[in-house]
């Protein structure tokens, strides 16, 4: 489908969506529609206008209006519930005994938001974890009946893991794979024509947060993509290279955020955070201090820890890093190996130790801990939460999720007997019920979890004697 007018200095429109999610739970920790954002950014610096529906607004007054328990919610920080519906459950989940919903402001809202603004040249859609496609495809299908006409783009990790299923499923006339500052603009220039803004640099373009109503929190990156490559991760698939930005630039836009939107909440969304330290984020946390930048950070996207020494763990806490979740994942060496080696036992205990006499509380730092794994033994998950436990962080147990594409997703596939065209699968709270046993097993596991965390917290405020 080809638009263009023969104007050309007429203004395009791009419209931006973040669709709904379907899945049995989600919570909002932070979650920011990024891509979409630098996306809309492009856009905006090729010349076109662009605006920005946001369907997990949280904050979106039909969310809040909503009595009963599936209304949003706002927790302090930052964070809370999306109101939600519940839906049916798609066919090859049946066997999932929980209610399956519809996270994000009520339909009739985003009808609403779409009929009321002025009306889109082109319209881009952003997509997150694989198995939020049904999300996607249903915001696709509510966006066609109200501009039928309009050229639908998508893009994203879903887009970029699975295109071929993406473009059976969800009805978009075209899907973008990979970063998609360039290629968005590229496509409205042949869609819709027009554009004589000078375009940036993709990699030095600030998300377009303006064009977010209701704005409590900011999610952002200091680095794009990771210099590792694990065997369960799809970094490498999503982006080839790894650039860290420059430390002016990133600080810049902290200080945007902190003194023009008064945010004062930051998540990182990093895939590396910590990566080169020396070279960046020590001498980005010393800048936030010396211009006095007032605002929490959270990491809550795993940390490197072996990057942690006494000097980061005290500039970390000096800057505000609220929320600390440190990678262990594992404690065997095979597993070990195939995180690449990025963290080590020592070096995992070292940080903890250090954060510590920064002045964390136990309470305060957390470690992920991975269980699900094809060929991992439980004893090791269990090994994994005792060995946080001694050295004082709180377990974080992440159910493992198959993703198309990495090392493991063939060994997961042959050993859980999946069907690997089915994105619905790659759910990580679905795998546990597919599994005979497993779901059992790993509630014991988060039980024992709790358990040694609560001892945790309670040996921290005991009084002394
Ligand atoms: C931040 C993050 C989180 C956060 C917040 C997300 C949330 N609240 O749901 C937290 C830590 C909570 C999280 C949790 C999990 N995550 Co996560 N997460 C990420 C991460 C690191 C960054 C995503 C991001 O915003 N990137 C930055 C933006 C700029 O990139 P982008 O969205 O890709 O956008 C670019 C392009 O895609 C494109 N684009 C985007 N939109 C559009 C639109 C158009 C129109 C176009 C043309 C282009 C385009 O252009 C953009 C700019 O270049 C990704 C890894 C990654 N590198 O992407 C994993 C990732 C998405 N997560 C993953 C996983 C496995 C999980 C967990 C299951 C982990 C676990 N075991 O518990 C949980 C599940 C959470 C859930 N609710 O279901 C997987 C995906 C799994 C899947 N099957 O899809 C990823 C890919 C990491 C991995 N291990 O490989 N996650
Ligand atoms: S270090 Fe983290 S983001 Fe990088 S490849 Fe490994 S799991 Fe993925």
């Amino acid at each position: 489908m080809s638009l263009c007018y023969d104007l050309p200095d007429m203004i395009r429109r791009a419209l931006l969506i973040a669709p709904y999610i379907h899945d049995f739970s989600a919570y909002d920790l932070w979650l920011k529609p990024l891509g979409l954002l630098y996306v809309a950014a492009a856009a905006e610096a090729a010349g076109y206008e662009a605006s920005v529906i946001n369907c997990l607004d949280r904050l979106h007054p039909a969310a809040t209006a909503i009595r009963g328990p599936n209304r949003a919610r706002t927790e302090p920080g930052g964070k809370g519930k999306f109101s939600y519906e519940t839906i049916a459950r798609p066919e090859c989940l049946k066997q999932v005994p929980r209610k399956f919903k519809r996270y994000g402001i009520p339909i009739e809202a985003f009808r609403h938001e779409l009929s009321s603004g002025t009306r889109p040249d082109a319209i881009g859609i952003t997509s997150m974890m694989t198995y939020w496609y049904g999300g996607v495809a249903e915001t696709v299908a509510i966006v066609r009946e109200v501009f039928p006409e309009t050229p639908i783009v998508l893009g994203g990790v879903y887009a970029t893991l699975c295109p071929e299923h993406a473009r059976e499923h969800v009805g978009a006339d075209a899907v973008l794979t990979g970063p998609g500052e360039k290629a968005f603009v590229e496509f409205l220039r042949h869609e819709v024509g027009g554009s004589n803004g000078s375009q940036t640099r993709p990699d030095n373009l600030r998300p377009a947060y303006h064009l977010l109503r209701n704005l409590d929190s900011v999610s952002m990156l200091t680095s794009y993509g990771c210099p590792y490559s694990c065997a369960y991760c799809a970094s490498r698939l999503l982006r080839r290279t790894f650039v860290q930005r420059p430390v002016g630039e990133v600080v810049d836009e902290i200080a945007y955020y902190v003194e023009q939107l008064r945010t004062d909440d930051i998540a990182f969304y990093d895939d590396a955070l910590l990566a080169n330290p020396e070279a960046h984020i020590k001498p980005i946390l010393r800048e936030v201090i010396r211009r006095g930048l007032n605002v929490r950070f959270h990491a809550p996207n795993g940390l490197h820890a072996n990057m942690i020494d006494c000097e980061l763990a005290l500039l970390m806490r000096a800057a505000g890093f609220a929320t600390v979740r440190l990678s262990l994942e594992s404690v065997t060496r095979e597993f070990l190996t195939d995180s690449c080696d990025k963290v080590t036992l020592e070096g995992f205990k070292g940080a903890v130790a250090n954060l510590s006499s920064a002045g964390y509380p136990p309470g305060a730092i957390e470690a992920y801990v991975m269980m699900g794994v094809p060929g991992q033994r439980l004893g090791d998950v269990e090994q994994a939460m005792h060995f946080a436990h001694k050295v004082g962080a709180l377990v974080r147990l992440a159910d493992f999720s198959p993703i198309p594409g990495t090392k493991c997703f063939d060994t997961a596939v042959q050993t859980y007997d999946l069907n690997p065209g089915e994105p619905l699968l790659q759910n990580s709270s679905v795998l546990p019920h597919l599994v005979p046993g497993m779901w059992g097993e790993h509630q014991r596991l988060k039980m024992r979890a709790r358990e040694l965390n609560s001892r945790l917290i309670r040996r921290e405020t005991a009084p002394m004697s």
